[in-house]
C-alpha cells in the first residue's frame, strides 16, 4: 500500500540509493525533477544560440572546428536530458511546447548577448566553469537517469571549460586589443555567471526540499562560493581583473568575500525581460517550426517500417 511504498522511498533516499523510473515516488518529487531536468535541457538547447552566433565568424578553421564541436555537444546534452525527463512520464514534444510558450524556464545566462569572439572564450571559462561547479554534485543525484546523464555531460563540460580557457590564454598572450577584448568580456559575464547558481538561499523556495530528497547536494550559495574560490586564481593566471571591488580573501572564513550580484536584474531576466529573452525564444520557436517536416518525415518512416515488420 501507499504507506509501505512511501516508507521504501524514504529508506532509499536515507540510504543514499538511487530511485529508478519504475519505483514509486511522491508526486512532488516527480514534479520537481521534471521542472529541474526540463529547465536544464532547455538551457542546453537555447544555450547553443549565443555561441552559435560566432560559428560563421570564427577567426580560423581550427577555432571554427572547436566551436562547432562544442555547440554540437550542447545539442547532445539537451537530448540526454530530455530522455531523462521522459522516464518521468512526460515527453519531449510536450516540454518543447511549454518552453516555446514561455511556460518553462531556461538558464538566465543565455539571455545575454555575445558581442565579440572573446565571449566564446569567456563563456567556456566562466559559464561552463559555473555549470561544472553546479553539475558535478548532480552526478550523485538521487534520481538514477538524471545522475547517469550528468556523468557524461560533466566530462564534456570539462572539455568545454578547457577550450574556453585555452582560447583566452591565446588572446591574453596576443595584442593589447585582444587583452582588452578579454577584459571587456569578463566584465560583462562575471555577474550573470554568479546568477547561474540561482537566488540566494534565503530566497530559494526549492533548495531545502530538493536537498532533503537528495536531488541537490549543496545550496545555491555554497556552490556560488565554490565557483568564486575556484575562479579567482584562474583570473590571476590570465591577468584579467574580476569586476568586483569587494572581492578579497577572507582568512577567517577561508574563502573569498565578494559582492552579491544585482538580484533585481536576475528577477527581471528570469521573468522574461532580459536583454535577449525575446530573441532567444523567437529563434527557438522558428527553429521548431522549421523542423516540423523533419519530425513528420521521421514519423512516416517509423510507421512504414512498423507496418513492414507486421
Ligand atoms: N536561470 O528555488 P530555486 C548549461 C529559477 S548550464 C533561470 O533556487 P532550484 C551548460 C528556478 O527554476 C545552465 N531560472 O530553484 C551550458 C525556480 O523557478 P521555478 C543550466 C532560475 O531549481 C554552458 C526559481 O528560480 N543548468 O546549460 C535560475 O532549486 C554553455 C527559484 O529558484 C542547470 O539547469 C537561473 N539561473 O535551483 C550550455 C543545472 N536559478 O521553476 C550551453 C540544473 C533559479 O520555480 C553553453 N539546475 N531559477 O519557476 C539546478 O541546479 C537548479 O535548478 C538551479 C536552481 C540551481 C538552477
Amino acid at each position: 500500500d501507499e504507506t509501505a511504498l512511501a516508507a521504501h522511498f524514504d529508506a532509499t533516499i536515507a540510504g543514499d540509493q538511487r530511485i529508478e523510473p519504475r519505483d514509486w515516488m511522491p508526486e512532488a518529487y516527480r514534479k520537481t525533477l521534471i521542472r529541474q531536468i526540463a529547465q536544464h535541457a532547455h538551457s542546453e538547447i537555447i544555450g547553443m544560440q549565443p555561441e552559435g552566433n560566432w560559428i560563421r565568424r570564427a577567426p580560423s578553421l581550427r577555432r571554427k572546428a572547436i566551436l562547432l564541436a562544442k555547440v554540437q555537444d550542447e545539442a547532445g546534452h539537451g537530448m540526454y536530458l530530455y530522455a531523462a525527463a521522459e522516464t518521468l512520464g512526460v515527453d519531449r514534444a510536450e516540454l518543447t511546447d511549454l518552453l516555446v510558450a514561455g511556460r518553462q524556464k531556461y538558464s538566465s545566462i543565455f539571455n545575454y548577448p555575445t558581442l565579440s569572439y572573446a565571449d566564446v572564450g569567456v563563456i567556456g571559462w566562466l559559464v561552463d566553469g559555473a555549470a561544472i561547479c553546479n553539475q558535478v554534485p548532480l552526478c550523485r543525484c538521487s534520481y538514477g537517469p538524471y545522475a547517469r546523464a550528468m556523468v557524461r555531460i560533466c566530462k564534456e563540460e570539462s572539455f568545454h571549460q578547457r577550450q574556453g580557457y585555452e582560447l583566452l590564454l591565446a588572446m591574453v598572450n596576443g595584442t593589447d586589443a585582444q587583452r582588452e577584448m578579454v577584459q571587456e568580456s569578463t566584465n560583462r559575464f562575471w555577474w550573470p555567471s554568479l546568477m547561474m547558481f540561482g537566488p540566494p538561499d534565503g530566497d530559494s523556495p526549492n533548495t531545502q526540499q530538493s536537498m532533503t530528497w537528495g536531488i541537490k547536494r549543496h545550496t545555491n550559495d555554497e556552490l556560488r562560493q565554490r565557483f568564486v574560490d575556484m575562479t579567482v586564481p584562474q583570473a590571476e593566471a590570465l591577468g584579467v581583473t574580476l569586476p568586483d571591488p569587494g572581492l578579497r580573501w577572507n582568512p577567517e572564513r577561508g574563502h573569498y568575500d565578494f559582492t552579491e550580484p544585482d538580484w533585481a536584474e536576475f528577477k527581471a531576466v528570469i521573468s522574461g525581460s532580459g536583454p535577449c529573452n525575446a530573441q532567444r525564444l523567437a529563434q527557438r520557436r522558428r527553429a521548431h517550426e522549421e523542423g516540423a517536416w523533419v519530425r513528420e518525415a521521421a514519423q512516416a518512416y517509423a510507421e512504414k517500417h512498423a507496418r513492414k515488420e507486421v
